[in-house]
């Protein structure tokens, strides 16, 4: 049986999660935010990473069955997060470029967000370059997903082709600093220059900005000194389930 043939079962047999990373405001340290990255546990295989199995996903079309679930999932969790926290939690999705490109994305979002009764602006989506490539049908889309109100950010941003040209026409909220440039930046000094650089245009922007891939205290210094707004990294807590996110945000009491 092929790792194919597993993932196809995957969703209807209730083999994915969503687990939940923290994301933290860097001005006063609170959480309003979280990335939603996927985990499947298939019965014969195991715990398998979504770096091997989105890939897949993506050659086989399966991306689109578990984009939609991932979607469905994420805006339940939003509405029962608003319910629990008043203020809400945002929950930010990683979207495929061959999500992006159905014809029929924004109805797909939109139908979650009215389905759950929730606010557009706790649901973000994540885009990468990938996505933004064919920029006559990617801004159009873009925009009705902004006037629906969802929340719009770059994923891996500086790390693929074009990017100064896409953010000056895209209506983007927010750009993800990539972690490959926060891991070595207290050694390097480019990657510290890289950063910086990228807070600025940001801030110039009127664009938000989070760092990716914070470990340690060191790092998180170098993007509060650079007055970044928010990082995300094993530093401040890796991946959670939905339960222990709960906890998380309860044992820090400032939710909001
Ligand atoms: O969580 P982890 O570091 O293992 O994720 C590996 C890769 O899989 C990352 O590039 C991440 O963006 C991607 N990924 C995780 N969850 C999802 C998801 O729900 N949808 C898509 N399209 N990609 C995801
Ligand atoms: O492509 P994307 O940025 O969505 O990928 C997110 C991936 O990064 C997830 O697989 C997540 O588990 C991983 N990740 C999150 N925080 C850290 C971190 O501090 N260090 C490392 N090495 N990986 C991280
Ligand atoms: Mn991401
Ligand atoms: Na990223």
């Amino acid at each position: 049986v092929t790792m194919e043939t597993n993932l196809r079962k995957a969703v209807q047999n209730e083999e994915l999660t969503l687990y939940y990373q923290p994301q933290i405001d860097l001005k006063d340290m609170t959480i309003k935010s979280v990335e939603a990255l996927l985990r499947w546990e298939c019965p014969t295989l195991g715990f398998i990473s979504p770096g091997e199995f989105i890939p897949l996903a993506e050659d086989t079309g399966l991306i689109i069955p578990i984009g939609n679930w991932v979607i469905e999932t994420a805006c339940k969790q939003i509405s029962s997060w608003l319910k629990a926290f008043g203020n809400g939690i945002r929950i930010a999705v990683n979207i495929s470029p061959k999500q992006f490109e159905q014809p029929n994305f924004v109805d797909i979002i939109k139908s979650a967000i009215i389905n759950n009764d929730i606010p557009a602006n706790l649901l973000e989506i994540e885009i990468t370059e990938g996505a933004m490539h064919n920029s006559k049908e990617a801004i159009p889309v873009l925009r009705k997903l902004k006037e629906l109100g969802v929340i719009i950010s770059v994923d891996d941003f500086g790390t693929g082709y074009s990017s100064l040209s896409y953010i000056k026409q895209f209506p983007i909220d927010i750009l993800k600093i990539d972690q490959s440039f926060v891991r070595d930046v207290l050694e390097n000094v480019k990657d510290a220059a890289i950063i910086t650089t990228i807070i600025h245009l940001g801030k110039n922007l009127g664009m938000d900005v989070i760092a990716e891939g914070v470990e340690c205290q060191e790092q998180a210094d170098i993007l509060i000194a650079a007055n970044c707004h928010k990082a995300q990294g094993f530093y401040y807590s890796r991946p959670l389930p939905a339960s222990e996110v709960e906890k998380f945000l309860l044992s820090r009491t400032n939710v909001g």
